[in-house]
């Protein structure tokens, strides 16, 4: 069939808009109809080259949200009409990760997800004859997307796609950080680098929680509102701060973080946030992806000392399992979606989505298909 989907033909290029033909779902697999999808950081920073997995051209989008309009063969747990979330981190529930519940990180088609394959070691995407690479197994740059069945979370079919899209990444990246990855305890004290579309969902996922004191740091003091309005208790941007920011950050939270969330993808940010993590027990969760090439650095003392450096992919959630629950969190008014959902685009103006990011007036765009 044709789709409408904007494709990135190369690095550092805006995204173009094109009838691409996409062939229907084969075994294990399923067609969805994408209503609507999010752009995200990460999507920029493939888009812009920094990404060494990076593959064109390529259908990019990883936070979608649609419905089931056919499936493959073998296909058991969806069926046409169905309300999906396609995930980029799969859940099969069998493989050796699956079963050990300590990762979230599913490997039953990690190679050729990230070779932009579908697991059979093809595409289902191309123009004019010749292939398109997936993105992250979802592709949801496109109104219609083949996706592996394991990477499909049903959800409640009332909820707004329009919104529920973006559970697709950001959302249960930010809550997840804090209540899978650092499990983090009623009373805490906490502190979140970077207020973007990460970083407020961690910050509304403290405020769930029941964190004592959640600060803020970010460089634009418009964030300062952006944060108070999901729960940050105290703001401060490292620009005007007199002096060094770590030894600040500890006196602040009376001998440091509890927990601390760097949520930029800046190395030395990651510094700061491990730095200002309480002795004897504060850990640092490293949300944030760098540029290619680039390492953290920090005295291992700071570890011997008791304080620990973790990190995060899609805030440790089993995504088959956990987004379903997100979603009805969302319905049920227990976290908050809405207002962060600050520009709402047609395709053909996706790359004004990406404009809004870089100049930081957005927190999330999301094309409505
Ligand atoms: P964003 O651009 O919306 O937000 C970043 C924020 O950081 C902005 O408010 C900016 O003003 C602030 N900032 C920049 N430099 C700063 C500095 N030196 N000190 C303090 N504040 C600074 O980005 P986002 O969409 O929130 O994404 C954040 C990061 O999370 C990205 O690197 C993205 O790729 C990554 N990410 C990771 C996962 C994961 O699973 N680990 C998932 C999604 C996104
Ligand atoms: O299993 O090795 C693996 C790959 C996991 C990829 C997780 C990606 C998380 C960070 C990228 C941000 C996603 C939007
Ligand atoms: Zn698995």
């Amino acid at each position: 069939m044709d789709v409408r989907a904007a494709v990135a033909v190369e690095a550092g290029k805006p995204l173009e808009i094109h009838r691409v033909q996409l062939e229907g779902p084969r075994a294990g697999e399923v067609l969805v109809e994408i209503k609507a999808t999010g752009i995200c950081h990460t999507d920029e920073f493939t888009l812009s080259g920094a990404d060494p997995e990076g593959l064109f051209p390529a259908i990019l989008g990883h936070e979608g949200a649609g419905v089931v309009v056919d499936v493959g063969p073998g296909v058991t747990s969806l069926q046409k009409g169905d309300h999906v979330i396609p995930l980029y981190t799969p859940e099969c529930r069998q493989c050796e990760y699956c079963l050990n519940p300590k990762t979230n990180l599913c490997q039953a088609i990690r190679t050729t997800q990230g070779q932009g394959l579908m697991p059979d070691g093809s595409s289902r995407f191309s123009l004019n004859g010749k292939p398109l690479h997936h993105y992250m197994g979802t592709s949801t740059f496109a109104n219609f997307t083949v996706v592996p069945e394991i990477a499909l979370a049903k959800i409640n079919p009332d909820a707004p796609f329009d919104k529920v899209c973006y559970i697709g990444c950001g959302v249960t990246t930010g809550i997840g950080a804090v209540i899978n990855t650092a499990k983090a305890e009623p009373g805490c004290r906490a502190v979140v680098f970077g207020l973007g579309g990460i970083g407020l969902n961690v910050i509304q996922g403290l405020r769930l929680i029941g964190a004592e004191m959640i600060v803020g740091v970010d460089l634009n003091n418009d964030k300062k509102e952006w944060g108070e309005r999901f729960g940050m208790t105290h703001f401060v941007n490292p620009s005007e701060v007199e002096g060094d920011l770590v030894p600040y950050l500890v006196d602040l939270t009376k001998g440091g973080a509890d927990y601390s969330f760097e949520c930029i993808g800046n190395t030395k940010v990651m510094r700061q946030a491990l730095e200002c993590a309480h002795k004897g027990w504060g850990e640092s969760i490293i949300i944030g992806v760098a540029g290619a090439g680039q390492e953290i650095s920090t005295r291992p003392f700071q570890l011997v000392t008791g304080r620990s450096w973790r990190g995060t992919a899609f805030g440790g959630a089993r995504g088959r399992t956990d987004v379903p629950k997100i979603v009805d969190w969302y319905m049920q008014g227990k976290i908050e979606i809405d207002p962060m959902i600050t520009h709402t685009l047609g395709l053909e103006d996706i790359n004004k989505g990406f404009e809004l990011m870089h100049s930081g007036e957005s927190i999330r765009s999301v094309v409505v298909y």
